[in-house]
């Protein structure tokens, strides 16, 4: 079977639902008016990667565990024209948007070989450092493949409707949609989606977060009308799978916090800081159960818990007739019987791995730095086993769905969901107030399932709701929530329509062309 491509559409169909298609083709036509008037030209095509949210499975894709994420119909879109660049001048990179006032515009000169010259300054974020990643990713990629060209020069004009810092994943959308533009302006038409997502991933960490790959892998292989179970290993593969019909129906209900949670800033206390406690935390068990050092690359059998316990398993023997639930469940009281509550000092841990507190920092907390005085692997172990166990049985619970199912099997689904929740709360801190107070009256209102969704610290929750209870939710949510913490959002519909979305899979990303 070969690997299926990034498709090239030619019609708004091909890419939103029907009751939005009106709203879309004036936001695009918009987009290339304005694009005409900045460039005086008409844009060769416009590639376009959308957020996602993730139903169940947080922090958990960077040990290389299944995440159930889906695509949303909010997108990003680029619009691009090319022109060669003359002999021995440096490619020229014009870039704006149509909220020019937030994001304005930039010329950069590029190095003639962006693979390995690009300078991306993180410490001085502008907007545009998303698509340099992009285009040094994508430029990577195209040298690894034998190409020796000099990149085109591009004039490129953004607009998105995923909200930034609001655990939508605007941010993958970006990535996503540079690296494709970049690669189709210097005429790549064929990309594997699988490449894609690879090289979406790599362009991400040099915004300077140790990303995982679940937004990459929702942006690029969402589809109307299904979420994807994601497995990273053996190899990355995205199953698409439908909503099973219920009674009443049930539907996914997506609410902001407005506590932006800015990740590149608070990384080395936040995300970067919890791919090391779980990367630590899988070295250290290694250790402490006699498995010897983890093997140094990351693979399937690298640095994870996932790796780790296929080594438990493989070593203790019968793994193979052990299921995936009893393993994890195995794991869980491992972690429990094993890890300190308390927590570990940098000197701590590295006693245990026999090394130095330097060589510790060298090899885990360079590349990304993180602060921290005591590592909580015990909390962070526990969390990631216990949530790859939620997925597991969401997923079972989701693909075979029992024929008339009815409200208490939405409630089985809804358990998993709140469990999610406490575990992000209590074990992962990665939650904060406002998430918690959401989830709290979401629930009381008739959300069967409440969770944060994405990164957390801030951003978006996500609700499992009866159809039948939407409105409620919605009530509630307004008056007990946004009335005291956001009145802002109260003061106009527009304003409304994006603070709680019921929200439906979307299609993954696409480039569009007019020919
Ligand atoms: P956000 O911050 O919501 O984009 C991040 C990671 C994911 C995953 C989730 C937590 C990036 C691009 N994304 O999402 O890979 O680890 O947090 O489940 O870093
Ligand atoms: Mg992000």
């Amino acid at each position: 079977m070969s690997e299926p491509t990034v498709p090239q559409v030619d019609s708004l169909a091909e890419i939103y639902a029907p009751d939005a298609l009106l709203s879309q083709a004036k936001r695009w036509s918009d987009l290339v008016a304005e694009f005409q008037r900045a460039y005086d030209c008409l844009p060769e095509f416009i590639a376009r990667a959308p957020g996602r949210v993730n139903i169940i499975g947080e922090h958990i894709d960077y040990m290389l565990y299944q995440v159930l994420p889906m695509a949303v119909a909010a997108d990003l879109l680029i619009a691009v024209t090319t022109t060669p660049t003359p002999p021995s001048s440096p490619p020229v990179l014009q870039i704006a948007n149509l909220s020019s006032e937030k994001f304005p515009p930039k010329t950069i000169s590029l190095p003639v070989d962006p693979a390995s010259d690009i300078h991306i300054d993180n410490n001085e974020h502008h907007w545009s450092n998303y698509f340099l990643c992009g285009l040094r990713g994508a430029v990577e990629l195209l040298r690894g493949t034998g190409w020796t060209g000099t990149p085109v020069s591009m004039r490129v004009m953004v607009h998105g409707t995923v909200p930034s810092g609001a655990g939508l994943s605007s941010s993958a959308a970006f990535t996503c949609a540079s690296a494709l533009a970049v690669l189709m302006a210097n005429g790549r038409r064929e990309v594997t989606k699988a490449e894609l997502v690879d090289l979406a991933v790599v362009s991400e960490r040099f915004v300077g977060v140790n990303s995982g790959g679940m937004d990459q892998t929702a942006s690029v292989f969402g589809d109307k009308d299904s979420a994807l179970y994601v497995s990273f290993t053996p190899k990355l593969q995205a199953t698409q799978f439908s909503f099973p019909r219920t009674d009443p129906p049930l539907s996914f209900l997506i609410a902001q916090t407005y506590v932006q949670a800015d990740k590149k800033t608070t990384a080395p206390i936040h995300y970067n800081l919890r791919v090391v406690e779980t990367t630590l935390a899988a070295e250290v068990l290694a250790r402490q159960l006699g498995l010897g050092p983890l093997p140094e690359d990351k693979g399937p059998l690298g640095s994870t818990l996932s790796g780790l316990q296929r080594l438990f398993f493989e070593k203790r023997g019968g793994g193979e007739a052990t299921s995936v639930v009893e393993q994890l469940e195995a794991m869980v009281e491992v972690v429990r019987g094993t890890l300190d509550r308390e927590g570990y000092t940098k000197g701590e841990i590295a006693g245990i791995l026999e090394t130095t507190e330097d060589e510790l920092t060298e090899r885990y907390m360079t590349r990304f730095p993180v602060r921290a005085e005591r590592f909580q692997l015990h909390n962070r172990a526990l969390h990631v086993f216990s949530e790859a166990l939620r997925v597991n049985k969401f997923a079972e619970l989701m693909m075979h769905a029992p024929a008339n199912a009815s409200l208490s099997y939405l409630q089985s689904l809804g358990r998993l969901m709140n469990e999610s929740q406490d575990s992000c709360r209590d074990l992962f801190d990665c939650s904060c107030p406002e998430l918690d107070r959401i989830c709290e009256i979401a629930r009381r209102a008739g959300s069967v399932g409440s969770r944060l969704t994405g990164a957390g610290w801030g951003g978006c929750s996500v609700h499992l709701v009866p159809e039948d209870r939407v409105a409620d939710v919605g009530k509630a949510l307004r008056e007990e929530y946004y009335r005291e913490r956001v009145p802002r959002v109260l003061e106009s519909e527009e304003a409304w329509r994006e603070a709680v979305v019921v929200t439906k899979p979307g299609r993954g990303a696409v480039v569009y062309r007019n020919e």
